[in-house]
């Protein structure tokens, strides 16, 4: 059997969508038992919300569609299944043979790992580093095998997971790389399942729908089907700043370049062929701090245990349903679940750490809200050239008996980030590293950093050091315009100078 990448170009148009072969599940009940997870996919629940409409001033009904309830845990079992059943159709997918590759922000590869654990494939997932490790965890249980990619590779990069997902199709022999960017079964697992089941729980009476978009499959196929029973409604999309997928309109003039985008799934540097701009009527784009405090109120005030692409879609759907009436009916699409992201936004040290919220207070330690200055810092840095091999950079943390190098650029002196031996060993042991590889791929990217010209409270240095051991201390070269080393920070070091030196009674 040959290697085999579907829809390499666009295969369809969006106009014959009615006329593409369709799947619709019983919408008026569930089967008793079910012949497999795989069979218990859609059917997601739709929930009233009071609380945060309220608080909000909208008034208009708004509901909430949960697919964090789908057995994977989001929105994208339904195409992973759909996509599956599909290529099986087709000869293209054979159990026991074929090996399914995709490129994904996870939630698909965990869909499509459920479904080849269940139907007995070789199954492996790429995806970018910025994907939290919870989804890696759930994809290892699961039986899939992983490959990371760096989240700053462009789509088009070769480093890109959607092109080393390519390279390893044409490598790996009975490969199959379902392509959800370019796959019909994406949109029409929507149009048939997500669309229907909203037109049907809201009796086909729904003025607004409000979904974040990634390959646009979801938006496209699911307002598709509801525009054709309910032609008014509006259909308003979800992007992040940073993301190109909004048309330009004067919506989108606050559009910033080199934004980071914490939130996983939504937003992308390029138009997958599954994203139906047409159907769009309005596109509203969100940033991180709303998105990610959206998500936490919806868990907070409202119980739905939601991701952070939610909080998104729900921040959006606010903005834009307070130009209803009271009577007209909101759905906001919530597209996965908590687990995913437990050691991120859930957790009030990752929030801090990031400046997503305010720093907790802290009143029974009077320095919690003291500045760190330069004095305080007792670990000086210690740099190392990025052309350095990995192997001369773990000889000068011997030497230097420093927790860790600054790995800086050797024409800029800007850090590209942090050497130390937990990443080397991580490197080495569990993700094929070797010491002939660039030091590139040894250093370390996901680190704490404060820096000194931002008057960081020791508060957050603390909060910091609840998350890694260490917290990198920088500061900005106004010549050069760029931040430079200045030290580390460690649990000791803020003990030792919170303790002995500040205020010697222990407060
Ligand atoms: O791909 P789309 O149908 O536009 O759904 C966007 C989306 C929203 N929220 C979350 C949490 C998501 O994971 C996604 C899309 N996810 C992928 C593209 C993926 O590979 O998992």
């Amino acid at each position: 059997m040959s290697n085999h990448v579907e829809n390499e170009a666009k295969g369809f148009n969006f106009s014959d969508i009615k006329d593409m072969p369709h799947i619709v599940k019983a919408l008026d009940h569930n089967p008793k038992i079910a012949s497999d997870i795989l069979n218990v996919i859609g059917n997601t629940p739709l929930v009233k919300l009071s609380k945060i409409p309220k608080s909000e001033n909208v008034q208009c009904d708004m509901y909430a569609k949960c697919e964090f309830m789908n057995p994977g845990g989001s929105v994208k079992d339904r195409i992973a299944f759909r996509m599956v059943q599909h290529a099986e159709s087709k000869g293209i997918l054979i159990p026991g043979v074929s090996v399914i590759i995709e490129p994904t922000s996870g939630n698909t590869g965990i869909g499509l790992a459920l479904a080849a654990a269940v139907k007995g494939y070789r199954c492996i997932i790429v995806l970018p580093e910025k994907m939290s490790d919870e989804k890696v965890n759930t994809l290892k249980a699961l039986g899939a095998e992983i490959v990371r990619t760096p989240t700053e590779a462009a789509s088009k990069d070769p480093d890109s997971n959607i092109n080393v997902a390519k390279r390893l199709t044409r490598e790996i022999p009975n490969s199959v790389m379902l392509d959800q960017y370019n796959n019909v079964s994406n949109p029409l697992a929507h149009y048939d399942g997500t669309g229907e089941e909203i037109l049907y729980q809201l009796d086909g009476h729904v003025d607004m729908v409000v979904i974040g978009a990634g390959t646009g499959g979801t938006i496209s196929g699911t307002a598709l089907k509801i525009k054709e029973r309910c032609p008014n409604c509006i259909v308003v999309g979800v992007d992040p700043l940073g993301s190109i997928l909004a048309q330009p309109d004067a919506v989108n003039k606050t559009d910033v370049k080199f934004y980071e985008i914490q939130v996983e799934g939504i937003g992308y540097d390029f138009v997958p062929a599954t994203l139906d701009r047409a159907v769009v009527d309005v596109w509203v784009k969100t940033d991180d701090t709303h998105t990610l405090n959206m998500s936490r109120r919806l868990i907070r005030e409202e119980g739905l245990l939601c991701g952070g692409s939610s909080g998104a879609a729900m921040w959006a759907a606010v903005q834009a349903a307070r130009a209803l009436q009271p009577g007209q009916r909101c759905v906001v699409l919530l597209p996965d679940n908590i687990r995913n992201y437990m050691t991120k936004f859930i957790s009030d040290q990752w929030m801090e750490a990031r400046n997503f919220k305010s720093l907790v207070t802290n009143d029974n330690l009077r320095w919690w809200h003291e500045p760190l200055t330069e004095d305080m810092v007792e670990q000086l840095a210690v740099t190392v050239d990025s052309r350095s091999s990995p192997q001369e950079a773990l000889e000068k943390l011997r030497k230097t008996r420093a927790s860790l190098l600054f790995v800086t650029d050797y024409d800029t002196g800007a850090i590209k980030g942090l050497f130390t031996a937990d990443y080397a060993r991580r490197r080495l042991t569990n993700l094929h590293g070797s010491f002939n590889d660039k030091l590139e791929k040894f250093t370390f990217k996901k680190y704490y950093k404060v820096n000194l010209a931002k008057n960081p409270p020791l508060g957050l240095v603390s909060r910091m050091l609840d998350l890694e051991p260490f917290v990198a201390v920088v500061k900005t070269d106004e010549t050069r315009k760029l931040e430079v080393p200045v030290g580390v920070m460690t649990s000791h070091d803020l003990l030792l100078h919170t303790l002995d030196v500040k205020h010697v009674n222990g407060k």
